[in-house]
């Protein structure tokens, strides 16, 4: 018998890694949406005021307008996104209806706390057609919720506001501990936005949706503190495997 029967190799911790939760969550979501039928487009996020704001019925007055809200670059005319719907209104001008897209990336608003950060992620659907309603919207968002926390999720709509829809809503789940969380913020397209993008308003109407990934990450896995997504701590991630 030769030695060589006896070498081993070295041991090797072979950890695998893995997505992190917030992609997890973000995959998630865009793989339900294509289910439904909407497409994925992707866009800048160094974006012009034009695109951020004022296509989506966003007035110079608007308070996240100001430079304590927003990160202005390159002279004050461009921003860093503070939504993915830019992206939507780039892919409506390139389209005609029947559309429905989805969005999702990375957003920036000056926040930081325990449950806002400056940068964060986004995934947005909106679905332009003829005859679209808000009983197609609340049809639509129930199927989200229930892909999202089980067929049994309590949901409650609450009137809302944003200048892009009109009527708007946030919508609520019920919690474990009988307190209503809010989930994400929806509405009927905003007749003024889809003439922007030069779509006939006699002949179509669109419902839209927004979703914070790291809101939902976090009520999904029970992470109170917003931050820890960002440490890069391995033990921290590493739960979510
Ligand atoms: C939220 C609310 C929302 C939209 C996003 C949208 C996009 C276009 C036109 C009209 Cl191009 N609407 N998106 C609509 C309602 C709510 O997000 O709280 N997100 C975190």
């Amino acid at each position: 018998m030769s030695n060589i029967d006896n070498i081993e190799p070295p041991l090797i911790k072979d950890e695998v890694g893995s997505l992190h939760p917030i992609n997890q969550v973000k995959d998630f979501l865009l793989n339900m949406l294509a289910d439904l039928g909407f497409q994925e487009v992707d866009g800048p996020e160094i974006e012009s005021e034009e695109f951020n704001f004022d296509m989506l019925n966003i007035k110079k007055s608007h308070p996240a307008r100001q430079m304590h809200d927003t990160f202005y670059v390159e002279n004050k005319s461009h921003v860093l996104r503070t939504h993915t719907s830019p992206v939507q209104i780039r892919s409506m001008l390139k389209s005609n209806p029947p559309f429905a897209f989805s969005s999702a990336g990375k957003v920036y608003r000056k926040d930081d706390d325990a449950t806002h950060l400056p940068m964060f992620h986004q995934v947005e659907g909106i679905y332009v057609d003829t005859d679209v309603t808000f009983a197609n919207l609340k049809d639509l968002i129930h199927q989200i919720l229930h892909n999202l926390f089980g067929k049994d999720v309590k949901i409650r709509f609450r009137p809302s506001y944003f200048p892009f829809t009109e009527p708007s809503a946030e919508v609520d789940i019920l919690s474990e501990n009988g307190k209503w969380l809010e989930i994400l913020g929806c509405g009927i397209v905003n007749p003024i936005v889809l003439k922007n993008c030069n779509i006939d308003t006699e002949k179509y109407s669109g419902l839209a949706f927004g979703l914070g990934v790291e809101r939902i990450a976090m009520l999904k896995y029970g992470v109170s503190d917003i931050r820890d997504f960002y440490k890069s701590n391995l033990d921290f991630l590493g739960q979510f495997k």
